[in-house]
């Protein structure tokens, strides 16, 4: 009879923990070398610090150089955690597989620990600070004793600007330092910027027994830190992206007063060859990695029009001296959705999929090339776990398969992704997936009400989180999973900018996903969205009218540019805001705000009743 496979991961994992318990009884302290490999005293101290009470085998500060990076990826391919593809078609390209039941964020299990409770706020789970870090030294204790730990120093954004925050994260997976150092400006060089400076986030970090049940990911964001147990998977593992760059940044960004924010950053050219840039903000799986590398529909690209890419999923935004806003991206790599991505969808993205590239769970094809559904029509031979692919299962490739790249290998990169200035923003979009309601797109009345909109936006969830998909719910500014603090705080802080600053962009909200009655969607998305996007820099540069709604500004039918379109959409519909459908999301949002009464800034209540009163 056929063991259930089940059966064989718990007697597996019964042995490994087995195994693990007599290493750690028999092991002896480890043998921490103690040559200084910083100049940086307290980095120094928490290293050793860490290396001994994890009882790490041995540790490896890493240079971030080839040499080294050809090392880590020898000795995966040796141990199964990396599987080779196919070198002729994908050069210098692998396969993690990675545990079945850790393949998503764990919003559940993510904790922001504030002193105390109401500074994180109803917006995220909330424990004890004394509390979580005995729980994660408890974790800790010993988990690396038949283990390398290796310490990544790292710089959030170009490496010479003054915008750019640091950090350290110490981690015993090869996998986890592999992606960081696509992701991340990551080595020797951060290093030395971190001792000049003598301030970084610490992250600590160990994929533990990848047992659900044993597995947290705490922020102190007073302390400036990270603890994450338990889990592989990118948004929990590599600390210097949801962890660092957004729970973390947030908070730090209200004490220095600047943005860190869950937004793409792409760069549009026009004929005259002048670039304006936006930001958008959208929830998780939502296209915003396609969006950012939009290639122009036809008509456009012989006009002369070019899309730029900055970056696609984070964006640091500070305020110049000049009352604009400046965005950097503080990531240098890719951590992009697999599914769906095709030739026919994002082309630059496929471009840049075919070497130096890792991909976690998706499906592999018979002559062993990465695979998931949408990209085209072969047929895989083995599915994201390893087994025959048997369409019975589901899908080959899992829904929230990645790949991880360099940003520098998309055709579209933008050489000011690496100005220590950032970009000047122009306008702001807030996005969700909406199958009714919210119109194609519409204008904030002005920067408070745009606040409003990203306050209350909401959205379909999708695979990149474990929980139900499809579900609506509020998502602020797309940051409900990533604020490291209480989203009334936030939006207080928000708004301040409209205080401070006289040249502020306008905000936008768009929705691409909305359907009509048969579930079809109604706007053709993707390399189309340029349409929309070349409205809203219209609007910025005042060169268009649009209509006044109780809700805000939409653009009349025509006023959208459709030439070259196939087929001529909806746009009534598109553009409709229907009076019944607001005055319940009216009600619904103001439901939903009421868990912050108390710290809700009377600005956001105002600009509500505004437009439930214009309704
Ligand atoms: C991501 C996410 O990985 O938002 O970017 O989950
Ligand atoms: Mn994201």
């Amino acid at each position: 009879m056929a063991i259930p496979r089940t059966c064989i991961d718990r007697a597996w994992l019964r042995n490994l923990l087995f195994v693990r318990l007599v290493a750690r009884l028999v092991s002896f302290p480890a043998k921490i070398d103690k040559t200084m490999k910083t100049s940086l005293a307290s980095l120094q101290e928490w290293v050793d610090q860490v290396a001994s009470h994890t009882r790490a085998a041995q540790v490896h500060w890493c240079t971030g150089d080839d040499a080294e990076n050809r090392q880590l990826v020898a000795q995966m391919l040796e141990s199964g955690d990396l599987l080779e593809l196919n070198q002729e078609t994908h050069p210098n390209c692998y396969l993690h597989r990675s545990d079945p039941e850790d393949v998503a964020r764990v919003e559940h299990l993510t904790f922001v620990c504030t002193p105390n409770r109401d500074e994180a706020g109803p917006n995220n789970n909330w424990m004890d600070p004394k509390e979580a870090r005995a729980l994660m030294d408890g974790l800790f204790a010993g988990c690396m004793a038949d283990r390398t730990m290796y310490v990544i120093p790292y710089c959030m954004g170009p490496i010479n600007s003054p915008l750019s925050r640091l950090g350290v994260e110490i981690t015993d997976s090869p996998y986890v330092v592999a992606n960081m150092r696509l992701m991340t400006r990551m080595g020797t060089p951060a290093l030395r910027r971190i001792e000049e400076e003598g301030y970084f986030v610490k992250g600590l970090h160990s994929t533990g027994e990848l047992d659900p049940d044993r597995r947290y990911i705490m922020h102190f964001p007073t302390e400036l830190s990270i603890m994450s147990f338990g889990s592989g998977y990118g948004g929990n593992a590599l600390l210097g992206k949801k962890c660092h760059a957004l729970r973390i940044a947030s908070y730090q960004a209200r004490t220095e007063g600047w943005l860190a924010e869950h937004m793409l950053i792409v760069g549009i050219e026009n004929p005259q060859g002048e670039t304006r840039y936006i930001a958008g903000a959208f929830p998780s799986a939502c296209g915003k990695t396609n969006l950012a590398m939009l290639i122009p529909p036809e008509a456009y690209r012989e006009a002369g029009w070019k899309v730029w890419t900055v970056g696609d999923d984070i964006c640091w935004l500070h305020p110049g001296d000049d009352g604009r806003l400046y965005a950097v991206n503080p990531e240098a790599g890719f951590f992009g959705v697999a599914p769906g991505t095709s030739q026919d969808t994002n082309p630059n993205a496929l471009a840049m999929l075919n070497r130096d590239a890792i991909f976690t769970n998706v499906a592999v094809t018979d002559d062993n090339q990465p695979w998931w559904e949408g990209l085209d029509d072969r047929r895989p031979v083995k599915d994201w776990q390893g087994r025959d692919f048997d369409p019975k299962r589901g899908a080959a490739a899992h829904p929230n398969s990645r790949f991880t790249v360099p940003i520098s290998r998309c055709p579209s990169f933008s050489n000011e992704a690496e100005n220590p200035k950032g970009v000047p923003i122009d306008a702001i979009i807030f996005g969700g997936r909406r199958a009714s309601l919210v119109p194609l797109v519409m204008e904030a009345r002005d920067w408070n009400h745009g606040v409003l909109m990203g306050a209350t936006m909401a959205s379909e969830t999708t695979a990149a989180a474990t929980g139900k998909v499809g579900v609506v719910r509020r998502d602020p500014m797309a940051m409900k999973p990533f604020c490291g603090y209480n989203f009334a705080d936030y939006w207080a802080h928000w708004l301040s900018f409209g205080q401070r600053m006289d040249r502020l962009p306008k905000v936008f909200q768009v929705n691409w996903f909305r359907r009509d009655d048969d579930g079809g969607f109604l706007w053709p998305g993707f390399t189309e969205n340029m349409r929309v996007l070349e409205w809203i820099l219209k609007r910025c540069k005042g060169e268009t009218e649009a209509r006044e709604t109780p809700v805000g500004r939409v653009p009349a039918a025509d006023d959208i540019n459709l030439d070259g379109l196939d087929e001529v959409p909806d746009m009534e519909t598109l553009l409709a805001v229907s009076k019944d459908g607001w005055t319940r999301e009216i009600a619904d949002i103001e439901k939903y705000l009421e868990e912050f009464s108390g710290r809700l800034p009377e600005t956001l209540r105002e600009e509500l009743e505004k437009s439930r009163k214009a309704l």
